[in-house]
């Protein structure tokens, strides 16, 4: 017999395509009753699929008696209750590794985007201002000093990118580690020293608004913020107020507070590189990361071992 599954999230073809064969699925991100979904198939639920961003709340939880599993589409899990997960018996898994490569690459883009001012370049030349000037020279990266916010697996990366473009590397997270780059204990300190501050570590209510007024402060006129990791991590509100008063120099997001809207006072700053969240956003990390939503749910309904268990 099939088990059923709740979809929390849109998800792509090559995702639900196996999913369908292998399971009943029941799309609640598109239900528009969504009350009447859960009344109707909300006992018979063993499993929930969702994406990175999704959140899940308790409330919905505790309306799904049968269900064992939650699988993340996403390596960033900061939508899931996990201590309530733990506490009710609950699997959780994510995606970790396979997309770290994808979303170091997208912060280091972000990095050479904003330092070459290379969007307003591009908009430049399509304007036609190349036969009417020279655009402005802009800034280069080498002996420049990186600040990694959260020396996780994607940060590591992102410091290894960086590094091959001649920056210089420190780092600030919960405690030193054993690599050849500086640690900094306190998150003022390293924004105060560093050209670019970047932001990778996970989302949560332990990193909401780390990154503050007072960070920004401290990363002055000659800084610039990087954010690939989530939106909530960074005070948008303060963050727009410093690009428009030029308390830092400019910011490059791939991540927003409340996506996918995007405040218009932050698409109207000049000195902002927006992306629309697309760290991961490649066919062949998609595709890895689908794989292990799939053969997670397969291993747990199977009785083997999960593949990449959060908990
Ligand atoms: C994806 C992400 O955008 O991995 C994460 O935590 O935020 C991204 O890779 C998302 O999970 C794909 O749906």
């Amino acid at each position: 017999m099939k088990n059923e599954l709740l979809i929390l999230a849109p998800l792509p073809d090559f995702l639900l395509q196996p999913l369908l064969a292998a399971h009943v699925c029941h799309d609640y991100f598109h239900a528009a009753d969504k009350a009447a979904l859960l009344a109707q198939v909300g006992a018979e639920i063993r499993g929930i699929v969702m994406s990175g961003g999704t959140v899940v709340p308790v409330g919905l939880l505790e309306q799904l008696p049968k269900l064992e599993i939650l699988s993340v589409f996403g390596v960033g899990y900061d939508g899931v209750p996990v201590d309530w997960c733990k506490a009710h018996g609950l699997r959780v898994t994510n995606t970790p590794d396979v997309l770290t490569e994808d979303v170091a690459d997208m912060a280091s883009a972000l990095v050479l985007m904003t330092s070459r001012r290379l969007i307003a370049a591009n908009r430049f030349l399509q304007a036609g201002g190349w036969t009417q000037g020279a655009f402005p020279l802009a800034h280069a990266l080498r002996g420049k000093l990186a600040g990694i916010v959260g020396l996780g697996r994607i940060g590591k990366a992102i410091a290894q990118r960086l590094e091959a473009h001649g920056l210089r590397i420190a780092y600030h997270g919960r405690a030193k580690q054993d690599v050849a780059w500086e640690y900094v204990e306190s998150l003022v300190a390293l924004a105060e020293e560093v050209d670019f501050l970047v932001v990778a570590i996970p989302g949560g209510a332990a990193t909401r608004h780390l990154i503050d007024e007072e960070v920004l402060a401290a990363l002055g006129a000659k800084g610039t913020l990087i954010n690939i990791a989530r939106g909530s991590v960074v005070d948008e509100a303060a963050l727009i107020a410093a690009l428009q008063n030029g308390t830092i120099r400019g910011a490059g997001l791939d991540v927003f507070e409340n996506e996918p809207q995007v405040p218009e006072a932050l698409m109207q700053c000049e000195n902002a590189v927006l992306l629309p969240h697309l760290g991961s956003a490649t066919h062949e990390t998609r595709a890895e990361m689908a794989r292990l939503v799939v053969e997670n749910l397969a291993a747990h309904f199977s009785g083997a071992a999960l593949l990449t268990p959060v908990c």
